[in-house]
């Protein structure tokens, strides 16, 4: 098989990527490694930044998002009983979306289905060859039958468990990562959310998280230890916990009820320098994952797809590679400034096990200067609604 640009990852920037790329009448094949429903089942990002939103409309996919999705002008910010909120129309004039990744990612399935788009699900041990020569090749195998496909160019968006970033010799990577002491456990319900806005809440007790996918499907999020496992929360205790963690008015009138996923995410800071290796590009999570409390990792895997999708076109239909040889430096500017984001929110709003009382002094002053001063409140909404392409 031969195609210009092979894709290894079917998550949401490799299938960006691609409806992309196919409406500009570059070829590409999309590999990936689990089933279209396995895919569908995550239950991950729930914010999407104007830039996202603009590329989807870009990629003929955003009717459904534009019809379903909520506008949101603001944030809230909470220290114990105490809140204040963050409103992003007046201070920028600017929005953020609320449209959940697993309802991004079935439209893309879908526009890439209505375009007979190239996917192959259930690929194994998928293997990049020549990536650094001018002929570079993709084998795997299905049902164990062993395949190969030629190409120009290997797009690896596979996650930061995938084989793309593997593929560059340590010689040539260079990693920068911090793991949190403490993880976010999550969960889903059929219940209206306790707040037309989200609520980031930071208490005594750690942090929390209101957030939402419409008006009957809530997502709560609590911060809680990295031994702990889902199982060790019932129902019942997670919502006790959490209307520990949120201003009391907010706590009287929360809908509880039973959750229909629960799961545990690790948090992590974590960037592979460069994001390209001769022909073989790194993009999303392939490449950096943040904490998810400043709602960036999506948003900035949709910022690569931006450069390099604009690097592609210019290199197959302008003939130049200006776009493409600037790809890691142009992504990498734009990853440190989310990663900033992403670490300061996690910084001011959760309880560090080794956190002493000056520590906790100092998050007090932080979130005191961020409540009263316009200054902080601006430049906190420029990134958490986007910074420019
Ligand atoms: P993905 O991991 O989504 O997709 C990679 C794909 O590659 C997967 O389908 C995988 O099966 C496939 N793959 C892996 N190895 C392969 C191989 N060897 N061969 C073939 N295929 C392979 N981000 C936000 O912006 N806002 C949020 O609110 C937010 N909330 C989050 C909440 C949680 C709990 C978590 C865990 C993440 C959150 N994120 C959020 C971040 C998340 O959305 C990721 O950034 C996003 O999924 C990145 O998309 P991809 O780069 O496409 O990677
Ligand atoms: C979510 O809705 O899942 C969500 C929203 C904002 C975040 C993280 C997760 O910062």
């Amino acid at each position: 098989m031969r195609t210009q640009v092979c894709i290894i990852g079917g998550g949401p920037s490799g299938l960006l990527l691609s409806q992309l790329l196919h409406r500009k009448g570059i070829d590409t094949i999309v590999l990936e490694r689990k089933t279209k429903d396995y895919v569908l089942g995550r239950i991950r990002a729930g914010i999407l930044e104007t830039g996202f939103v603009d590329l989807m409309r870009e990629a003929g996919v955003a009717e459904r998002l534009d019809k379903e999705c909520y506008v949101h002008d603001g944030t809230v910010i909470s220290y114990g009983d105490e809140q204040f909120g963050i409103s992003f129309k007046d201070l920028i004039d600017k929005t953020v979306v609320v449209y959940g990744q697993t309802e991004v990612t079935r439209d893309l399935y879908e526009a890439r289905e209505a375009m007979d788009g190239q996917i192959v699900y259930n690929v194994e041990s998928v293997t990049i060859h020549g990536a650094d020569s001018d002929a570079p090749y993709v084998t795997y195998a299905v049902d164990g039958t062993e395949q190969r496909i030629e190409c120009d160019f290997v797009a690896g968006c596979d996650g930061f468990h995938g084989v793309s970033r593997q593929t560059i010799p340590l010689s040539v990577r260079k990693e920068y990562e911090k793991i949190y002491p403490f993880g976010w456990l999550g969960i889903l319900s059929e219940t209206p959310p306790v707040h037309d806005e989200l609520i980031y809440a930071s208490s005594d007790r750690g942090f929390a998280l209101c957030s939402m996918r419409n008006e009957n499907l809530s997502r709560y999020y609590i911060q809680c230890a990295l031994s702990d496992s889902p199982d060790d929360w019932t129902d019942a205790a997670f919502w006790e916990e959490l209307k520990r963690r949120i201003p009391s008015e907010m706590a009287e009138k929360l809908v509880t009820g039973p959750s229909i996923e629960k799961s545990i995410a690790p948090l992590r800071s974590f960037v592979t320098e460069p994001m390209r290796w001769g022909r073989l590009f790194l993009c999303g999570d392939a490449a950096h994952i943040v904490p998810p409390t400043g709602a960036k990792g999506l948003n900035t895997a949709a910022s690569d797809i931006h450069y390099l999708y604009h690097g592609m076109v210019q290199h197959y239909l302008d003939g130049d590679s200006e776009g493409l040889d600037r790809y890691s430096e142009k992504a990498l500017a734009r990853v440190w400034k989310a990663e900033r984001f992403s670490w300061w929110m996690t910084s001011l709003l959760h309880r560090y096990p080794e956190q002493s009382p000056f520590d906790l002094k100092m998050q007090r002053a932080e979130i005191d200067f961020l409540c009263s001063n316009h200054a902080a409140q601006v430049a906190m909404a420029e990134n958490y609604v986007g910074l420019p392409y």
